[in-house]
Formats: structure tokens, C-alpha cells, sequence
């Protein structure tokens, strides 16, 4: 009480004498557990929760309550909550710690949820609110501690809850794309959260908090090192290291993953070739995971890319994806761990079309893959684009379990400065539809397995994380982190629901804060198409650090990694031509959506140069001619960015002074980015459109050739 008293006291006289300054730097992300100001709600919330029990005592119930008692504590003021066991008003137990009463009362709900799954439920007893949390297993109902904790954050009532969840996709892991001398291949905030030299001894606490944070969204994976791998990890000297992570992050239901080089064998085995069907190689791999698995029981599997930019793979000998995928897979089945086996291949030696190598390589192999193997596909055919069509894999191998491979780091969206709300990004790919099986096939529903009957089922998201105090080195790129936990726990959850949620968790529940700064959200991820790569451009940026624009860029020795290559801009006019007088790309896709992305009269406008070759007079469905849409989209990228400013503005109430700064900070920088975009890249293409800029256009503040001129030889990420 005492605490609680002091705490207003100081939050007042601290408002009265300078606005709004308190400190805060992010690190607690989303679980900030703000103190509950209004009175009534608060009185709500403790009526409800007097008395807590948990039952159990695994170390996964001992961090669910840890959670919940520093939760409510923080946002209710009060630290001494009792326990009067059963007759508690807040219950949690996992199905098997529950008394016969309660098992008999929640028997149909838990019924209805899988392993990971939880219940909430509120019961009137004897004139008397009680709350249950339960779930299958601990780790379940540790996932329904989590959402009874968002719940308060969110300032939601608890009076009546019947909350029946499960995931819908099982594996859902962030990929790090860390290097064992901590810097982060498109990494952003910092050097990698993984202190190898000071592991396995020393545990930083970040570890514990980076477990939480996940685990408090449903991330149960990680892979903890870049796809472009080293093969050292897979030596005890590492090894050593990856289990105490491993140790630390087993409560939380998060499971260790590894990249395997594919010639591991050769670098650290002192074998000859790292074929595999020789059978050395095969009896390799099963002592090395085996060995693995000794030392970390509930290993999660291996996530390989094999034969892609230079990396070793089955191909080196002859053999195929499906002969390396499945020598690896064997190897862990016994285990039950996973082969996550990437589908991001392209090679220089094919002259066809980049987008269509990955369906052509793969799909002939469907059905041949072990039943762990599951193919890991990025959202669009060439490479994490600020816009791009749905990757014709998906829907297209019903006999393979493919798994989404999302990027939350913004290598080709602004990287750590712009403020870019992906869960949008992700829910406009979730939702096309494949029309594999007819209208409603939609990709979300090839990931969950709905779609084909896939048992096996996987998500993944390219961390954006760092050594960067507040994580993401842009606290609002924090929402891209939470958003993808969310959505690999629920593919149908809405964008908007997302940025509410983390609004309300990460900063206030005022809705002046909250409506206008959702809205400022959802728009950036179109922000960012406009002031990038408006009407369907793609891979235009800069080359090697891909940080800002670089269309004329066309002097690097493999073709398809010349920005040239991508919009073929020339005096007829721009864009790729992926249709039958094309590289016919559209040909990959069920016919419905062939036809669609085929005809220009119907292909989507966001997609327009992505599929055609269009002339600078082409008639837009708003009338204007091309050249004068694309300009114009350029110059709505930089207002959408100003506009995104003047909200944040207004925000200076109610946030924080750090936080509000920061953030302030970095639109700035992305204004002045979103110009040198706009600007670059006009000037660039007028040179083939010949003609002038359309009125509300802004003039270009330098000549082509300063733009071209620029070079950021220590960009980060590279
Ligand atoms: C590209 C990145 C490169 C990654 C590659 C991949 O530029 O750093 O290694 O993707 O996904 O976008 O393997």
C-alpha cells in the first residue's frame, strides 16, 4: 500500500513540475506492466484476483508465476497476493495438477485444445468470481499466464472470460542470422544477443528476458545461427555453449535449433567429401546428432541452405535437395527432431527467370521428402521485397509440408530507421489466395496444414534482434517481433488487432495515443512501397548492403543481382515481363490466379511492374499515364511519411521522453530517406520515360549523378 501511495505521489508531482519525463528505454518491450491508473478498473482487477494458486512445480510453473506475480504486481501496486490453494479466485494448473472439481468443470474445453493450448476460464462460485488458467501441459497454461497478463495490459475486463486457444502452427522459430563473432548477417541493432565467448558460464539476463519476451507471444524455436553457416557449432566446444541456452530457454517451451553446413563433415570431421549417400558421411551425421541430442534432449533439428549463394550443398556431388534433406532427416528422426530444408535457391547459371527457379527446382521433388523434413519458402519468389506476390510454392506441393520464412529485419525496407509496421506485410501474404484447391485456398492455410492435411507445420521470421538496449534498435520495430509471434500463434489474427495490442502493451491505453498512432501503423507498410518501390518494382536497392536506392546499378558479375535486371526500364517503358511474351512466371500459379496477374486489364495495379512490361503512356485505372502514377506514388510515400511525423508529434503526452524522442529521431531520417528514394529514382527512370514530372510532384534536390555518387562503405548488416 505504502508503495503504491509513494508511487502516485511521484507520478504526480513529477507531471506537475516537467510534462511527461519519465525515462524508458525499452528494454521491457511489450511487458511493461504499466501501473493501472484508472481506479475503477483497478479495483476490478484486484477484486477478481485476491488470492492466486498455482499448482505444480516445474521450472515452467515457477516462471508463469514469477511472470504473473511481477505483472501484477507492477500494474496493480500490490505485492502480497494470498493463496488459499484450491479456493483461490485465480487457479492455474496444468490439466493434470487440476482437483477433480475443477477437471470435471473444464473437461469439454480441454478437450478442445492441443498441447500447447490453454484455457481461460471464469466461474461464479458461491456469489464469488474465480478464474481458472489451464492447459494441456505446463507450458500451456505457462502460454494462458500470457494472455491473462495481456489481457490487464490491455485494460480488458475479467469478469467473464472463456477463452478456449491453440496455435495453429506448431513450429514457429525465429531465425537469427547471428555469426559466431557476434555481427548479425542484416542485422541492425547492434551485435548478436549471444555471447559466445563469456557461454556457457556466464548467463546474461538478457537470455531470460529475450525467453520471455517470446514466450509471451508463443515463439517456441529459435535458431541460433546464421543460415550462411559455420560449421564450428556443430563442434563440443560450441556445443557446450548452445546447451546452457538451451537450458535456459526449455521452460519457456522454446526449443534450440542449429544451421548445418552441409560440409560440416569435411570441416570438422576430416572426412573426404560430405556426400550424402556416402555412408561415412550418413554415420557422421548420426554420431554428431546423436551427439548433440545427448546433450540437449529436446534438440529442435537442423535449418539448412543448401546450394544457394555459394553454400555447400548435395548438389557438389551429384546428389539432389531430397538426398540431403532426408540423409539429415534420418538422422534426427529417432529424436524427433526436424529438418528445415530452405527453397531460396537461384543460380547464375540460369538464364531463365529468378522468380520461377525455386517452383522449378523443388515442386518435381514433392511427396519424396522424409515425413520431418518440412521446406522452408519465403514469402515471395525473390527475396523479402517491401511488396511481392505470394511465392507460387505455396499451395503448389500437397504432398510437402512448406513452411512461410518471413524477414522481421528490414533489409530491403528502410533496415533499422524506418518505422515499417510488417504484421501488415504479413497478413496481406497469409491472405492470397493460392486457388490450389479452388476460391479459399489462401497461403495461411498451406502453413497451418489445413490446406493439404500437413501434420508437421512451421513458421519463421528473420530476427531483428540485437545487443541494442531496447532490442530492435527502433523501439517501434519491436511491433515487428511481437506481430510475427502473433501471427505464427494465429495466421487470421488482423494487423490491426496486432498494433492495438502492442500499442496498448508497449505504451499507453489512452486512445488519444492509440487510434491515431494504430493508424500511423498501418499505414507505413504502404508508406514504404510508395517511396520505395511503388507499382509493383522490386529489388531496386543499392547493392551488397541494400541500403537506399541503386536502379542503375548494372555492372555486377551475376546478372540477377543487378537492380537492371529487375525493372528493365528503357524508352519503351518499365517492368518485368513474367507472362507468356515473357518468362511466363504466371504459369507457376493455379490457372485462376495465372489468368489474373497474366492480363494487365486484371492484374492488381501493386503488381503491375512485378508481371509486365508496361509503356510510360499506359493508361492507369485512375487515368493517370504511367510515368505520372509512378511519380506520384513516389511523392505519396513522402507525404505518408510526413504525415506519420505529425502524428507522432501530437504523441509527446503520452509517452515518454526517451521513447519519444527516439522515435521522433528516426522519422526524421526516414523523411530525408523516403526523398533521396523518390528523388533517385525519378531522375533515374526519366531519363527512359523522357518526360517531365507531374504537378505535386516535388523537384529533386540533386542531380542524378550525386545520388549515383553516394557510398556507404561500413553500411551495416553486410
Ligand atoms: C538475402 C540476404 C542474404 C541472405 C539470403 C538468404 O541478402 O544476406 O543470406 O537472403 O536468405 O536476402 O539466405
Amino acid at each position: 500500500m505504502n508503495r503504491l501511495i509513494l508511487r502516485q505521489f511521484l507520478l504526480l508531482t513529477l507531471c506537475f513540475v516537467s510534462g511527461n519525463v519519465f525515462s524508458n528505454n525499452g528494454y521491457k518491450l511489450w511487458l511493461q506492466y504499466n501501473f493501472v491508473e484508472d481506479s475503477k478498473l483497478r479495483e476490478e482487477y484486484k477484486v477478481g484476483l485476491n488470492s492466486i494458486f498455482f499448482a505444480g512445480n516445474s521450472e515452467t510453473v515457477k516462471v508463469a508465476s514469477k511472470e504473473l506475480m511481477l505483472g501484477l504486481s507492477e500494474m496493480l501496486g500490490e505485492e502480497n497476493f494470498k493463496n488459499n490453494k484450491w479456493n483461490s479466485q485465480l487457479v492455474c494448473a496444468s490439466e493434470a495438477f487440476l482437483n477433480h472439481e475443477l477437471k470435471k468443470l473444464l473437461k469439454s474445453e480441454l478437450e478442445e485444445i492441443n498441447d500447447e493450448g490453454f484455457v481461460l476460464k471464469t466461474f461464479m462460485v458461491h456469489g464469488k468470481q474465480k478464474t481458472v488458467i489451464t492447459g494441456k501441459t505446463d507450458i500451456g497454461t505457462m502460454y494462458g499466464v500470457y494472455h491473462f497478463l495481456r489481457l490487464l495490459q490491455t485494460h480488458q475486463s475479467i469478469k467473464q472470460l472463456n477463452v478456449i486457444e491453440s496455435p495453429k502452427i506448431k513450429v514457429r522459430v525465429l531465425n537469427h542470422w547471428d555469426n559466431l563473432d557476434r555481427t548479425v548477417e542484416r542485422g541492425y541493432a547492434g551485435f548478436s544477443i549471444w555471447d559466445w565467448h563469456r557461454l556457457p558460464d556466464y548467463i546474461d539476463q538478457r537470455y531470460i528476458d529475450y525467453a520471455r519476451a517470446n514466450a509471451s507471444v508463443g515463439i517456441n524455436g529459435v535458431v541460433l545461427n546464421n543460415v550462411n553457416a559455420n560449421a564450428l557449432i556443430l563442434t563440443p566446444f560450441y556445443l557446450e555453449k548452445v546447451k546452457a541456452l538451451a537450458d535456459v530457454f526449455r521452460p519457456y517451451g522454446i526449443k534450440v535449433y542449429l544451421t548445418a553446413r552441409f560440409s560440416a563433415p569435411i570441416e570438422i570431421g576430416d572426412l573426404k567429401t560430405a556426400d550424402p549417400l556416402d555412408k561415412n558421411v550418413i554415420q557422421w551425421w548420426n554420431k554428431k546428432t546423436e551427439e548433440i541430442y545427448k546433450m540437449i534432449p529436446d534438440f529442435g533439428g537442423y535449418l539448412v541452405k543448401a546450394n544457394s549463394e555459394g553454400q555447400p550443398g548435395p548438389q557438389n556431388y551429384g546428389r539432389n535437395h531430397v538426398d540431403g534433406a532426408n540423409m539429415l532427416a534420418d538422422a534426427l528422426a529417432t529424436f524427433k527432431g526436424i529438418v528445415m530444408w530452405r527453397a531460396f535457391v537461384y543460380s547464375e547459371h540460369d538464364v531463365t527467370d529468378r522468380a520461377k527457379q525455386a517452383y522449378s527446382e523443388f515442386v518435381p521433388y514433392d511427396g519424396q521428402f522424409k515425413k520431418n523434413v518440412v521446406v522452408q519458402v519465403k514469402n515471395g519468389a525473390i527475396d523479402f521485397q517491401p511488396r511481392e506476390p505470394f511465392h507460387p510454392m505455396f499451395g503448389a506441393m500437397p504432398k510437402t509440408p512448406l513452411m512461410m520464412e518471413f524477414q522481421i529485419t528490414q533489409e530491403y525496407l528502410g533496415q533499422s530507421t524506418h518505422t515499417v509496421f510488417l504484421p501488415k506485410l504479413f497478413e496481406e501474404v497469409l491472405h492470397e489466395d493460392t486457388y490450389v484447391n479452388g476460391k479459399g485456398s489462401i497461403v495461411a492455410k498451406d502453413v497451418d496444414g489445413s490446406l493439404h492435411g500437413d501434420k508437421l507445420t512451421g513458421i519463421a521470421g528473420v530476427s531483428n534482434i540485437g545487443n541494442d538496449i531496447n532490442w530492435t534498435g527502433n523501439v517501434m520495430l519491436q511491433a515487428n517481433w511481437y506481430g510475427y509471434g502473433r501471427l505464427a500463434w494465429n495466421p487470421y489474427l488482423s494487423s490491426g488487432e496486432i498494433a492495438d495490442e502492442w500499442l496498448r502493451s508497449t505504451f499507453s491505453n489512452d486512445k488519444k495515443f492509440v487510434e491515431p498512432v494504430k493508424e500511423m501503423l498501418l499505414d507505413s507498410r504502404e508508406a514504404v512501397v510508395n517511396y520505395m518501390t511503388p507499382l509493383g518494382l522490386h529489388h531496386i536497392m543499392a547493392t551488397g548492403h541494400h541500403y537506399g536506392p541503386g536502379p542503375w546499378v548494372s555492372n555486377l558479375s551475376r546478372p540477377e543481382w543487378n537492380p537492371v535486371y529487375y525493372h528493365k526500364a528503357d524508352e519503351n517503358g518499365v517492368g518485368f515481363d513474367r507472362t507468356k511474351t515473357g518468362s511466363n512466371a504466371v504459369a507457376q500459379y493455379a490457372p485462376e490466379v495465372a489468368k489474373m496477374y497474366g492480363d494487365i486489364k486484371t492484374c492488381p495495379e501493386e503488381y503491375l511492374l512485378w508481371f509486365h512490361h508496361v509503356s510510360w503512356d499506359y493508361k492507369l485505372k485512375d487515368g493517370n499515364v504511367l510515368w505520372d502514377g509512378i511519380a506520384l506514388k513516389y511523392q505519396e510515400g513522402v507525404e505518408e511519411v510526413k504525415s506519420m511525423k505529425k502524428t507522432w508529434q501530437k504523441m509527446k503526452p503520452y509517452v515518454d521522453d526517451e521513447r519519444f524522442k527516439e522515435v521522433n529521431m528516426f522519422l526524421d531520417i526516414q523523411l530525408k530517406e523516403a526523398k533521396w528514394w523518390r528523388d533517385s529514382c525519378l531522375l533515374y527512370f526519366q531519363q527512359y520515360s523522357k518526360k517531365e514530372l507531374p504537378v505535386g510532384v516535388d523537384k529533386p534536390e540533386h542531380t542524378l549523378e550525386y545520388y549515383k555518387s553516394l557510398k556507404f562503405p561500413f553500411a551495416p548488416g553486410n
